[in-house]
Protein backbone atom coordinates (compact mmCIF):
# COMPACT_ATOMS: atom_id res chain seq x y z
CA UNK A 1 0.00 0.00 0.00
CA UNK A 2 2.67 2.65 0.86
CA UNK A 3 4.90 2.49 -1.93
CA UNK A 4 7.83 5.10 -2.60
CA UNK A 5 7.95 6.50 -6.44
CA UNK A 6 11.49 5.59 -7.87
CA UNK A 7 11.56 8.74 -9.89
CA UNK A 8 11.54 10.71 -7.26
CA UNK A 9 14.76 12.15 -5.40
CA UNK A 10 13.76 13.83 -2.10
CA UNK A 11 13.54 12.53 1.15
CA UNK A 12 9.89 13.28 1.72
CA UNK A 13 7.28 10.86 2.79
CA UNK A 14 5.38 9.75 -0.18
CA UNK A 15 1.91 7.47 0.12
CA UNK A 16 0.02 5.64 -2.42
CA UNK A 17 -3.43 6.07 -2.51
CA UNK A 18 -4.89 3.52 -3.82
CA UNK A 19 -7.58 4.46 -6.36
CA UNK A 20 -10.70 4.89 -4.27
CA UNK A 21 -13.70 3.65 -5.94
CA UNK A 22 -14.62 6.83 -7.59
CA UNK A 23 -17.70 8.26 -5.68
CA UNK A 24 -20.28 10.47 -7.33
CA UNK A 25 -19.30 14.07 -6.19
CA UNK A 26 -22.93 14.61 -4.77
CA UNK A 27 -23.11 11.21 -2.80
CA UNK A 28 -19.75 12.17 -1.12
CA UNK A 29 -21.30 11.74 2.88
CA UNK A 30 -21.15 14.86 5.11
CA UNK A 31 -21.61 13.45 8.72
CA UNK A 32 -20.89 16.90 9.93
CA UNK A 33 -24.12 17.75 8.39
CA UNK A 34 -25.96 14.76 9.97
CA UNK A 35 -25.18 15.68 13.58
CA UNK A 36 -27.42 18.24 13.08
CA UNK A 37 -25.19 20.74 14.89
CA UNK A 38 -25.66 24.39 16.12
CA UNK A 39 -27.13 26.81 13.18
CA UNK A 40 -24.86 29.63 12.25
CA UNK A 41 -25.27 33.43 10.89
CA UNK A 42 -25.20 34.03 8.13
CA UNK A 43 -21.17 34.64 6.48
CA UNK A 44 -20.29 37.36 5.40
CA UNK A 45 -18.95 37.61 2.18
CA UNK A 46 -15.51 39.93 2.00
CA UNK A 47 -14.70 42.52 -0.91
CA UNK A 48 -11.57 43.67 -0.51
CA UNK A 49 -11.66 47.58 -0.81
CA UNK A 50 -9.03 49.59 -3.12
CA UNK A 51 -6.59 51.87 -1.06
CA UNK A 52 -8.28 55.14 -0.21
CA UNK A 53 -7.19 57.63 -2.53
CA UNK A 54 -6.13 54.80 -5.70
CA UNK A 55 -7.80 55.18 -8.62
CA UNK A 56 -9.91 51.97 -8.33
CA UNK A 57 -11.73 54.46 -5.52
CA UNK A 58 -12.24 56.92 -8.06
CA UNK A 59 -14.16 55.84 -10.15
CA UNK A 60 -14.47 51.95 -11.59
CA UNK A 61 -16.10 52.09 -14.60
CA UNK A 62 -17.83 48.94 -15.23
CA UNK A 63 -15.91 46.25 -17.64
CA UNK A 64 -13.10 48.61 -17.16
CA UNK A 65 -10.90 46.07 -15.68
CA UNK A 66 -12.00 43.33 -18.07
CA UNK A 67 -11.66 45.85 -21.27
CA UNK A 68 -8.12 46.67 -20.53
CA UNK A 69 -7.66 43.05 -20.18
CA UNK A 70 -9.04 42.11 -23.40
CA UNK A 71 -7.22 45.05 -25.08
CA UNK A 72 -3.67 44.29 -23.76
CA UNK A 73 -4.16 40.60 -24.80
CA UNK A 74 -5.38 41.41 -28.08
CA UNK A 75 -2.77 43.74 -29.00
CA UNK A 76 -0.23 40.93 -27.58
CA UNK A 77 1.87 38.60 -30.30
CA UNK A 78 0.59 35.95 -30.48
CA UNK A 79 -2.81 36.97 -29.66
CA UNK A 80 -3.79 36.00 -26.13
CA UNK A 81 -6.45 36.52 -23.06
CA UNK A 82 -6.18 36.23 -19.72
CA UNK A 83 -7.82 32.88 -18.70
CA UNK A 84 -9.02 34.66 -15.32
CA UNK A 85 -11.86 36.13 -16.99
CA UNK A 86 -13.29 32.41 -18.15
CA UNK A 87 -14.87 32.68 -14.64
CA UNK A 88 -17.92 35.40 -14.53
CA UNK A 89 -20.81 33.62 -13.70
CA UNK A 90 -21.98 31.93 -16.41
CA UNK A 91 -18.20 30.46 -16.40
CA UNK A 92 -18.45 29.28 -13.48
CA UNK A 93 -21.33 26.71 -14.05
CA UNK A 94 -20.15 25.94 -16.93
CA UNK A 95 -16.75 25.01 -15.70
CA UNK A 96 -18.73 22.98 -13.26
CA UNK A 97 -20.30 20.84 -15.83
CA UNK A 98 -16.89 20.31 -17.55
CA UNK A 99 -16.14 19.11 -14.10
CA UNK A 100 -19.09 16.08 -14.39
CA UNK A 101 -17.71 15.46 -17.80
CA UNK A 102 -16.59 11.55 -18.25
CA UNK A 103 -14.00 12.74 -19.68
CA UNK A 104 -12.63 15.37 -17.21
CA UNK A 105 -10.89 13.04 -15.17
CA UNK A 106 -9.44 15.95 -12.99
CA UNK A 107 -11.82 16.43 -10.72
CA UNK A 108 -13.15 13.07 -10.05
CA UNK A 109 -9.58 11.49 -9.16
CA UNK A 110 -8.37 14.56 -6.93
CA UNK A 111 -12.25 13.80 -5.12
CA UNK A 112 -10.94 10.34 -4.83
CA UNK A 113 -7.37 10.83 -3.43
CA UNK A 114 -8.45 13.69 -0.93
CA UNK A 115 -11.08 11.64 0.22
CA UNK A 116 -9.23 8.99 1.08
CA UNK A 117 -5.92 11.43 2.27
CA UNK A 118 -8.37 13.95 4.20
CA UNK A 119 -8.09 12.17 7.79
CA UNK A 120 -3.76 11.74 7.14
CA UNK A 121 -4.28 15.82 6.05
CA UNK A 122 -5.85 16.74 8.99
CA UNK A 123 -3.85 15.22 11.14
CA UNK A 124 -0.62 16.34 10.00
CA UNK A 125 -1.98 19.74 10.08
CA UNK A 126 -3.46 19.72 13.25
CA UNK A 127 -6.47 22.75 13.63
CA UNK A 128 -5.91 25.33 10.83
CA UNK A 129 -7.99 27.83 8.57
CA UNK A 130 -8.21 26.33 5.59
CA UNK A 131 -8.16 29.21 2.97
CA UNK A 132 -8.96 28.42 -0.87
CA UNK A 133 -7.72 30.12 -3.66
CA UNK A 134 -10.39 29.53 -6.77
CA UNK A 135 -12.68 27.66 -4.74
CA UNK A 136 -15.43 27.43 -7.05
CA UNK A 137 -18.27 25.61 -5.85
CA UNK A 138 -16.04 24.08 -3.06
CA UNK A 139 -17.31 20.94 -3.88
CA UNK A 140 -14.08 18.95 -3.04
CA UNK A 141 -13.39 21.47 -0.43
CA UNK A 142 -16.04 19.39 1.48
CA UNK A 143 -14.30 16.41 1.53
CA UNK A 144 -11.62 18.63 3.76
CA UNK A 145 -13.98 20.13 6.09
CA UNK A 146 -15.69 16.94 6.76
CA UNK A 147 -12.40 15.51 8.13
CA UNK A 148 -11.42 18.38 10.18
CA UNK A 149 -15.01 18.63 11.33
CA UNK A 150 -14.02 15.15 12.25
CA UNK A 151 -10.84 16.07 14.26
CA UNK A 152 -11.74 19.29 15.91
CA UNK A 153 -15.02 19.92 15.88
CA UNK A 154 -14.81 22.81 13.75
CA UNK A 155 -13.30 24.65 10.76
CA UNK A 156 -12.31 27.96 9.40
CA UNK A 157 -12.88 28.55 6.20
CA UNK A 158 -12.08 30.76 3.93
CA UNK A 159 -13.00 30.69 0.12
CA UNK A 160 -11.67 33.26 -2.40
CA UNK A 161 -13.29 33.21 -5.87
CA UNK A 162 -13.37 36.11 -8.53
CA UNK A 163 -17.07 34.84 -9.39
CA UNK A 164 -19.29 36.50 -6.41
CA UNK A 165 -22.22 34.15 -7.73
CA UNK A 166 -20.55 30.94 -7.34
CA UNK A 167 -18.99 31.98 -3.76
CA UNK A 168 -22.47 32.64 -2.41
CA UNK A 169 -23.85 29.82 -3.50
CA UNK A 170 -20.64 27.94 -2.05
CA UNK A 171 -21.19 29.65 1.27
CA UNK A 172 -25.02 28.76 1.57
CA UNK A 173 -24.19 25.22 0.74
CA UNK A 174 -21.04 24.61 3.13
CA UNK A 175 -22.97 26.74 5.75
CA UNK A 176 -25.85 23.94 5.83
CA UNK A 177 -23.53 21.30 5.76
CA UNK A 178 -20.94 22.41 8.44
CA UNK A 179 -23.02 24.61 10.94
CA UNK A 180 -20.16 24.83 13.44
CA UNK A 181 -17.60 25.81 10.18
CA UNK A 182 -16.66 29.32 10.84
CA UNK A 183 -17.19 30.68 6.59
CA UNK A 184 -15.96 34.23 5.30
CA UNK A 185 -15.45 34.30 1.94
CA UNK A 186 -13.75 36.81 -0.23
CA UNK A 187 -14.59 38.09 -3.44
CA UNK A 188 -11.82 38.36 -5.35
CA UNK A 189 -8.60 37.65 -6.95
CA UNK A 190 -5.63 36.05 -5.56
CA UNK A 191 -3.65 39.27 -5.24
CA UNK A 192 -6.41 40.80 -3.23
CA UNK A 193 -6.10 37.85 -1.19
CA UNK A 194 -2.62 37.34 -0.45
CA UNK A 195 -2.25 40.53 2.13
CA UNK A 196 -4.81 39.30 4.79
CA UNK A 197 -3.41 35.68 4.71
CA UNK A 198 -0.62 36.29 6.83
CA UNK A 199 -3.13 36.82 9.69
CA UNK A 200 -4.90 33.69 9.73
CA UNK A 201 -1.89 31.78 10.59
CA UNK A 202 -2.11 29.01 11.49
CA UNK A 203 -3.48 28.18 8.14
CA UNK A 204 -3.70 25.73 5.17
CA UNK A 205 -3.62 27.56 1.65
CA UNK A 206 -5.78 25.33 -0.63
CA UNK A 207 -4.52 25.34 -4.39
CA UNK A 208 -6.68 22.63 -5.57
CA UNK A 209 -8.08 20.78 -9.28
CA UNK A 210 -4.74 21.82 -11.05
CA UNK A 211 -5.63 25.19 -11.43
CA UNK A 212 -1.67 26.07 -10.93
CA UNK A 213 -1.69 24.64 -14.54
CA UNK A 214 -3.11 27.88 -16.11
CA UNK A 215 -0.13 30.03 -14.61
CA UNK A 216 2.91 30.00 -17.32
CA UNK A 217 6.55 30.01 -16.08
CA UNK A 218 6.87 33.68 -15.32
CA UNK A 219 3.22 34.23 -13.63
CA UNK A 220 4.11 30.52 -11.91
CA UNK A 221 7.11 32.52 -10.32
CA UNK A 222 5.42 34.98 -9.21
CA UNK A 223 2.61 32.87 -7.76
CA UNK A 224 4.52 31.06 -5.43
CA UNK A 225 6.79 33.31 -4.23
CA UNK A 226 3.44 35.34 -3.02
CA UNK A 227 2.31 32.57 -1.58
CA UNK A 228 5.80 31.87 0.43
CA UNK A 229 5.99 35.08 1.78
CA UNK A 230 1.93 35.17 2.89
CA UNK A 231 2.79 32.08 4.61
CA UNK A 232 4.50 31.86 8.12
CA UNK A 233 6.93 29.40 9.02
CA UNK A 234 4.40 25.90 10.08
CA UNK A 235 1.75 26.54 7.85
CA UNK A 236 0.39 24.35 5.24
CA UNK A 237 0.02 24.95 1.34
CA UNK A 238 -2.17 21.95 -0.06
CA UNK A 239 -1.44 22.07 -3.45
CA UNK A 240 -3.67 19.71 -6.32
CA UNK A 241 -1.67 19.10 -9.75
CA UNK A 242 -2.69 17.06 -13.17
CA UNK A 243 0.27 14.66 -13.35
CA UNK A 244 -1.36 12.77 -16.44
CA UNK A 245 1.40 12.66 -19.52
CA UNK A 246 -1.02 10.29 -22.00
CA UNK A 247 -2.16 12.28 -24.74
CA UNK A 248 -5.07 10.72 -25.48
CA UNK A 249 -7.04 10.98 -22.32
CA UNK A 250 -5.73 14.89 -21.96
CA UNK A 251 -6.79 15.32 -25.45
CA UNK A 252 -10.25 14.20 -24.67
CA UNK A 253 -10.57 15.92 -20.89
CA UNK A 254 -10.45 19.04 -22.95
CA UNK A 255 -12.27 18.30 -25.49
CA UNK A 256 -15.78 16.91 -24.26
CA UNK A 257 -17.85 15.11 -26.63
CA UNK A 258 -21.19 16.67 -24.79
CA UNK A 259 -19.46 20.38 -25.72
CA UNK A 260 -18.64 21.53 -22.37
CA UNK A 261 -15.31 22.89 -22.90
CA UNK A 262 -16.46 24.49 -26.44
CA UNK A 263 -19.05 26.88 -23.89
CA UNK A 264 -16.66 27.67 -21.71
CA UNK A 265 -14.38 28.69 -24.42
CA UNK A 266 -17.20 30.45 -26.11
CA UNK A 267 -18.00 32.02 -22.88
CA UNK A 268 -15.22 34.14 -22.82
CA UNK A 269 -16.46 36.08 -26.03
CA UNK A 270 -20.15 35.90 -24.53
CA UNK A 271 -19.14 37.78 -21.52
CA UNK A 272 -17.14 40.43 -24.01
CA UNK A 273 -20.96 41.01 -25.62
CA UNK A 274 -22.24 41.50 -21.95
CA UNK A 275 -20.06 43.35 -20.64
CA UNK A 276 -17.81 45.33 -23.21
CA UNK A 277 -20.74 46.21 -25.49
CA UNK A 278 -19.34 43.84 -28.13
CA UNK A 279 -21.36 41.77 -30.94
CA UNK A 280 -19.38 39.25 -31.67
CA UNK A 281 -20.77 36.04 -32.94
CA UNK A 282 -20.07 33.39 -31.34
CA UNK A 283 -21.30 30.79 -33.05
CA UNK A 284 -18.38 31.37 -35.62
CA UNK A 285 -15.95 30.49 -32.49
CA UNK A 286 -14.28 27.18 -32.85
CA UNK A 287 -12.95 25.51 -29.42
CA UNK A 288 -9.72 24.58 -30.30
CA UNK A 289 -7.43 22.31 -27.74
CA UNK A 290 -4.42 20.68 -28.21
CA UNK A 291 -2.34 18.42 -25.81
CA UNK A 292 1.42 19.22 -27.12
CA UNK A 293 3.96 17.16 -24.96
CA UNK A 294 6.87 19.17 -25.60
CA UNK A 295 5.54 21.51 -23.23
CA UNK A 296 3.79 18.97 -21.57
CA UNK A 297 0.55 21.66 -21.61
CA UNK A 298 -2.70 21.55 -22.95
CA UNK A 299 -3.22 25.17 -25.07
CA UNK A 300 -6.78 26.17 -25.87
CA UNK A 301 -7.77 28.65 -28.78
CA UNK A 302 -10.57 30.43 -29.98
CA UNK A 303 -10.62 29.71 -33.70
CA UNK A 304 -12.51 32.26 -35.73
CA UNK A 305 -14.32 30.78 -38.90
CA UNK A 306 -14.77 34.23 -40.52
CA UNK A 307 -13.49 37.87 -40.10
CA UNK A 308 -15.40 40.10 -37.03
CA UNK A 309 -14.48 42.90 -34.88
CA UNK A 310 -14.41 43.06 -30.88
CA UNK A 311 -15.22 46.47 -29.73
CA UNK A 312 -14.38 47.46 -25.75
CA UNK A 313 -17.21 50.37 -25.49
CA UNK A 314 -15.48 51.31 -21.82
CA UNK A 315 -12.12 51.86 -23.90
CA UNK A 316 -13.58 53.46 -26.94
CA UNK A 317 -11.85 51.00 -29.25
CA UNK A 318 -11.83 48.22 -31.44
CA UNK A 319 -9.75 44.95 -33.05
CA UNK A 320 -10.45 43.39 -36.11
CA UNK A 321 -9.94 39.83 -35.87
CA UNK A 322 -9.18 38.06 -38.70
CA UNK A 323 -11.00 34.73 -40.54
CA UNK A 324 -9.19 31.83 -39.99
CA UNK A 325 -7.34 33.79 -36.65
CA UNK A 326 -7.05 31.92 -33.56
CA UNK A 327 -6.97 33.57 -30.10
CA UNK A 328 -5.19 31.90 -26.87
CA UNK A 329 -7.71 31.37 -24.68
CA UNK A 330 -6.02 29.05 -21.87
CA UNK A 331 -3.20 26.94 -21.25
CA UNK A 332 -3.50 24.57 -18.56
CA UNK A 333 0.32 22.70 -17.90
CA UNK A 334 1.16 19.29 -16.85
CA UNK A 335 3.48 18.19 -14.42
CA UNK A 336 6.06 15.67 -13.22
CA UNK A 337 6.71 15.50 -9.37
CA UNK A 338 10.31 15.00 -9.90
CA UNK A 339 10.37 18.37 -11.58
CA UNK A 340 7.69 20.34 -9.36
CA UNK A 341 8.77 19.12 -5.49
CA UNK A 342 12.82 20.97 -6.13
CA UNK A 343 10.67 23.90 -7.80
CA UNK A 344 8.04 24.22 -4.74
CA UNK A 345 11.77 23.34 -2.18
CA UNK A 346 12.85 26.37 -3.90
CA UNK A 347 10.31 28.63 -2.34
CA UNK A 348 10.34 27.04 1.11
CA UNK A 349 7.46 24.75 0.41
CA UNK A 350 8.46 21.16 1.37
CA UNK A 351 6.65 18.71 0.21
CA UNK A 352 5.91 16.49 3.32
CA UNK A 353 3.63 14.56 1.68
CA UNK A 354 2.33 13.50 -1.71
CA UNK A 355 -0.95 11.53 -2.36
CA UNK A 356 -1.84 10.53 -6.03
CA UNK A 357 -4.48 7.93 -8.00
CA UNK A 358 -2.87 4.63 -8.92
CA UNK A 359 -3.09 5.29 -12.68
CA UNK A 360 -1.03 8.53 -11.66
CA UNK A 361 -2.62 10.90 -13.14
CA UNK A 362 -3.86 13.12 -10.15
CA UNK A 363 -1.13 14.46 -7.39
CA UNK A 364 -2.38 16.36 -4.23
CA UNK A 365 0.95 17.88 -2.53
CA UNK A 366 1.01 18.61 1.38
CA UNK A 367 3.88 21.32 1.59
CA UNK A 368 4.68 22.68 4.70
CA UNK A 369 6.62 26.25 4.51
CA UNK A 370 9.69 26.06 5.93
CA UNK A 371 12.05 28.81 7.52
CA UNK A 372 14.82 29.67 4.96
CA UNK A 373 16.51 32.78 3.81
CA UNK A 374 16.17 32.98 -0.25
CA UNK A 375 20.05 32.67 -1.86
CA UNK A 376 21.16 30.48 0.97
CA UNK A 377 21.10 27.26 -0.96
CA UNK A 378 22.47 24.93 1.99
CA UNK A 379 19.18 26.19 4.07
CA UNK A 380 16.98 25.18 1.31
CA UNK A 381 18.05 21.94 0.58
CA UNK A 382 18.35 21.25 4.48
CA UNK A 383 15.07 19.82 5.78
CA UNK A 384 13.66 21.23 9.07
C1 LIG B 1 -9.50 24.99 -13.67
C2 LIG B 1 -7.51 25.50 -14.84
C3 LIG B 1 -7.73 23.43 -13.73
O1 LIG B 1 -6.99 23.50 -16.89
O2 LIG B 1 -8.14 21.73 -16.51
C4 LIG B 1 -10.89 22.84 -18.02
C5 LIG B 1 -9.71 24.70 -16.66
N1 LIG B 1 -10.38 24.62 -19.07
N2 LIG B 1 -11.27 22.71 -19.31
C6 LIG B 1 -7.98 22.94 -16.44
C7 LIG B 1 -10.31 24.05 -17.88
C8 LIG B 1 -10.98 23.79 -19.94
C9 LIG B 1 -9.05 23.77 -15.72
N3 LIG B 1 -8.45 24.43 -14.52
Amino acid sequence: MTEKLASLETDSHLIEVRRASVVPLASVAHPAAARGLSRISAAHLTRPQPEPGSAGAVCPAPGLEFGLAVARGLSDIPRRLDSRYLYDAHGSQIFENICRQPEYYLTRTEAAILTAAAGDIAGRTGEVTLIELGSGSSIKTQILLDAYAAAYGSAGYRPVDVSASILKQAEKEISARFPTAKVEAINGTYDEAFPLIASLSPAMLLFLGSTAGNLDSIEAAHFWGKVSRSLQTGDYCLLGIDINEDPKSLHDAYNDVAGHSAAFTRNLFARMNRELGSSIDTGSIDHLARYVPRWRRVEIFAGFNRSQQIDIAPLDSSFRIGSGEIILTEVSRKFRLSQMVPYLCTFGLNAERIYTDRGRRFAVLLLKKISFEPHQKTRISKRS
